[in-house]
Formats: structure tokens, C-alpha cells, sequence
């Protein structure tokens, strides 16, 4: 069986983690050490969960073995420390919960629920909105320090709903969907301007804190699991598909623009002023959108196929416009920019998924050869300019081929941007989206068949009301 070029990367990315970082969060591939970072407390290993399904998918059998046996020797969530609710959950709870139903081994399972637990504490405030931090130890939690006024951040606790429902699957325990639904009942209640959802909540009032609205960067993935709540229940849970298809339109009339060389993209809104700049954070909402088309009458579902593949076009225009054929951390269309950065702050890259993830939807929704041979564009980039000798590297300017590389080897990369370049390369039935929905970390779910979503009676009373 001939090796896919991305299952060889993997294998590379993989091999000089655990040479040299092994245990580690992430690698740095150019001093050859280990990063431990502070998204994820007392939590290590984030590489090594990050990466099961990957592997287990990729046919690495070795090396899956490797990560299932540092799992149940050595990942201790017994830690103390600061840890992003937000990162726990995709990238920790997601992965093992992955991991759980690709191979049917309990020790994931359990984990993911014994983890799951540790969590909760996060959600005791006023209104059940939880805060960004939590110490897994003592369960204190709180506020970003960076947050304005106290404010939890929409893309972080809207994007809990997917693994929250698992672990209501596994554990038997409907605290999980509790709380997942108070928010969502909470977001469905609370006025919106001109339909949209700022990025800052209040987890004391539950008012908005400030009116900067963006589909990239702290609103991305709540917009995201909306969709994927919908299709995970077997398109029941019809609270989350008008939430999406109601807040796609709010989009569609504030921030979808047309440049002047006729890209189209999602602007940013700050208090009703555009933000003429698109994050690369947002090149995930191609994938989004055509995943999401698929419902409604054929007009509708050809108006959503045609913006997600516009959408998608507009980000590989990012990278086509690159010297490196990477595209930046943001680009702008004002000051006569067309997808290109203009700051730069704005002009690294750094191993990120959200354009080849959109890559990979676009080619299965629609077979048109164009998104493989963007992908394989993608694959010749990442060789060329993050390739180093002790695995792969970001880089700091995608605009210039005398490269200097950031040192580090996201744990994303291993996750995201190489599964989905797997996939785009795959027939479609592996990890059929008819079975599976991904969730913001690239981590496989299960549809959940005959959902008693509709049926229960606690969801019908925190929804509906
Ligand atoms: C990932 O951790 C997730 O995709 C998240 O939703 C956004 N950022 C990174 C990758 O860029």
C-alpha cells in the first residue's frame, strides 16, 4: 500500500516528539526539547493525546501503541495549575473521548470521564457560564487576566456542547448536558445586536461585555459546534440548527463583504464599524459553511455551497499570495491589500489546520480536483519551509523563503492540519461525515443514533422556555 505523504509527516512529526520532547506538551524541534506552556495546568502529554487518533486512523500501530501505554502509565489528572477550560476540553477531553470510540479501549474512556469531572467546578458562577481558567486541583476558577471586565469569551465556553454530550453518552451522568444546555439556553434568551454575537459574556450578569464580533479569533468554534450540535444528533436538536442558520444570516447581512478584486470574506464588526481584516482562525468557516449547506430547499443549499467555496477560495488566495505559499496569521482588504497581510504582527504561520480543514470538506462535499491540488500545495509548502531536521516548525514570515523558524511544534499540527490532509487524500469513507463529526480540535465524534436529545425532559425545559 503506497504511504501517504502525510502519514510520513506524521511519522516524523511523531518520532522527534517522543525523542525528544517525550511527556512534554509540545516539541521544540530546533533546540530538540520539550514545551510545557500554560493552557493546560498541571496537564502533560498534550502532544501525545492530540495525537492518538491520528495514528490509530494513519495505521501507525507502533506508535498509537506507545501513546495508549504513556496514557495509562503516565497521564496524571491529578495536577494542579492554571488550565484553559477551553484547550482541556478540545484538545484532552476531545482526544481521549476520540481515542475511546476509534479503538473501544475503557482506559479512554475512563480518563475522558475522570477528566470530564475535574471540569465542572468551572461552571459555578450566577449564571452557569463558566470562566476561562480553572485550577484542576482545587477547582478554583476565574477570569482571563486579559479578558475585559471579568468576561468569559463566546469561542470558549461555546465550544464545550459536542464533548459535553459524550460524556453525558459515556457516564451515564446528565450533568454534562446540563450544563452545556443552560448555556445554550442562556445565548438563545439574551438580545443580540443586529443578530449577532459578541465575543464577551459577563458569567455574573450575563450581559455582553463589549461588541467586537468576529468569525475568526474568540467566536470561531461557538458558530461551529452549532452546526455540528445539529448534525452529531442526527439533525434533532433543532435549537442548534436555527441558532446556526439564524446567526449564519446575521453574518451574511454585517460581515460577508466583496473586495474590490472580487474575494469574498468575513470582515471583523467592532460596535457596528468593519474590521476589513480576516483571521486565519476564520478560514475554518469555508468547511463550516458547506458542512451546514446540506439542509433545506436546494436554492438555500447552493447559496451556502457557493459562499463556502468563495470563502475557501479567498483563503487559499492568502496562501497563493505568499512567497512561501503559507498564508499569514491574518490579511487585510483595505489600504488596497487584497488577502494579504499588511502588519508585521500579522505575517506568521504557525503550523495552523483552518485552510486545509476547509480543503478537506470542500473535496469531500463537492469532488472538484481544485481542493486536492491546493492541499498538495499545502504539503509541498510545509515540506519546503517547516520541515527541519527534528521535526516541523511555524515560521515567522510566510512572505519571505529565507525562513526563520518559531521553534515550535504545536500540538494542532500532529491533530489537526496532518489528519485533515490524511483525509483529503482518503476515499470519503473513512470518518464518513454520514458517522462522524469532528470536533474544533480535528477529534472524531460519533453521530449519536436514536438521540434522546428531543426526548429528554431536561433539555425540552432548558431549551424551549
Ligand atoms: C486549534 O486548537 C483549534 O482548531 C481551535 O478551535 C482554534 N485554534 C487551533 C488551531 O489553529
Amino acid at each position: 500500500m503506497e504511504v501517504q505523504p502525510s502519514a510520513e509527516m506524521m511519522k516524523f512529526a511523531w518520532d522527534n516528539y517522543k525523542r525528544y520532547a517525550w511527556g512534554k506538551n509540545e516539541l521544540r524541534p530546533l533546540t530538540r526539547n520539550g514545551h510545557i506552556g500554560n493552557m493546560f495546568g498541571g496537564l502533560r502529554g498534550a502532544s501525545v493525546v492530540d495525537s492518538l487518533d491520528t495514528l490509530y486512523i494513519m495505521g501507525l500501530m507502533d506508535e498509537y501503541n506507545d501513546a495508549k501505554e504513556w496514557v495509562k502509565t503516565s497521564l496524571d489528572l491529578n495536577s494542579n495549575g492554571e488550565a484553559s477550560l477551553f484547550e482541556v476540553n478540545i484538545r484532552y477531553v476531545g482526544g481521549l473521548l476520540s481515542a475511546y470510540y476509534l479503538t473501544g479501549e475503557e482506559l479512554f474512556k475512563n480518563k475522558a470521564v475522570e477528566l470530564g469531572e475535574k471540569l465542572l467546578p468551572a461552571f459555578n458562577t450566577p449564571t452557569g457560564i463558566p470562566r476561562g481558567v480553572i485550577n484542576l486541583g482545587s477547582g478554583t476558577s476565574w477570569s482571563w487576566g486579559w479578558a475585559s471586565a471579568g468576561s468569559s469569551i463566546l469561542a470558549e465556553f461555546g465550544t464545550l456542547h459536542l464533548e459535553f454530550v459524550h460524556l453525558t453518552e459515556l457516564s451515564s451522568n446528565p450533568v454534562y448536558t446540563e450544563k452545556v444546555m443552560n448555556i445554550r439556553k442562556l445565548l438563545n434568551k439574551i438580545e443580540k445586536p443586529h443578530g449577532l454575537y459578541p465575543n464577551f459574556l459577563s458569567p455574573v450578569s450575563g450581559n455582553w461585555v463589549q461588541h467586537h464580533v468576529s468569525i475568526g479569533g474568540l467566536g470561531d468554534s461557538f458558530y461551529e459546534y452549532l452546526i455540528k450540535s445539529y448534525l452529531m444528533s442526527d439533525k434533532t436538536d433543532d435549537d442548534a440548527k436555527k441558532m446556526y442558520y439564524t446567526a449564519l444570516e446575521a453574518i451574511e447581512a454585517n460581515l460577508v463583504q466583496k473586495s474590490p478584486g472580487g474575494l469574498t470574506y468575513m470582515a471583523e464588526w467592532r460596535g457596528g464599524i468593519l474590521d476589513h481584516k480576516m483571521g486565519h482562525l476564520a478560514c475554518f468557516s469555508g468547511g463550516m459553511i458547506g458542512i451546514g449547506a446540506d439542509d433545506g430547499a436546494a436554492e438555500k443549499r447552493q447559496h451556502y455551497l457557493d459562499l463556502a467555496a468563495e470563502i475557501t477560495h479567498t483563503c487559499h488566495e492568502s496562501y497563493t499570495r505568499s512567497a512561501t505559499k503559507l498564508g499569514p496569521e491574518a490579511f487585510r482588504f483595505d489600504s488596497g491589500a487584497e488577502a494579504t497581510a499588511t502588519r508585521l504582527s500579522d505575517r506568521y504561520y504557525i503550523l495552523r489546520p483552518e485552510v486545509i480543514e476547509s480543503y478537506m470538506y470542500m473535496w469531500r462535499l463537492t469532488h472538484d480536483p481544485k481542493y486536492r491540488e491546493w492541499g498538495w500545495e499545502a504539503v509541498e509548502a510545509l515540506e519546503q519551509h517547516c520541515r527541519v531536521e527534528s521535526g516541523f516548525s511555524g515560521i515567522r514570515d510566510v512572505y519571505t523563503t529565507s525562513v526563520s523558524h518559531d521553534n515550535m511544534q504545536q500540538s494542532f499540527f500532529l491533530s489537526e492540519t496532518l489528519k485533515y490532509l490524511y483525509l483529503l487524500f482518503s476515499d470519503d469513507d473513512l470518518l464518513s461525515l454520514e458517522d462522524w463529526v469532528f470536533n474544533t480540535e480535528a477529534h472524531p465524534l460519533p453521530i449519536i443514533r436514536n438521540s434522546c436529545l428531543q426526548d429528554d425532559a431536561t433539555q425540552e425545559k432548558t431549551v424551549s422556555e
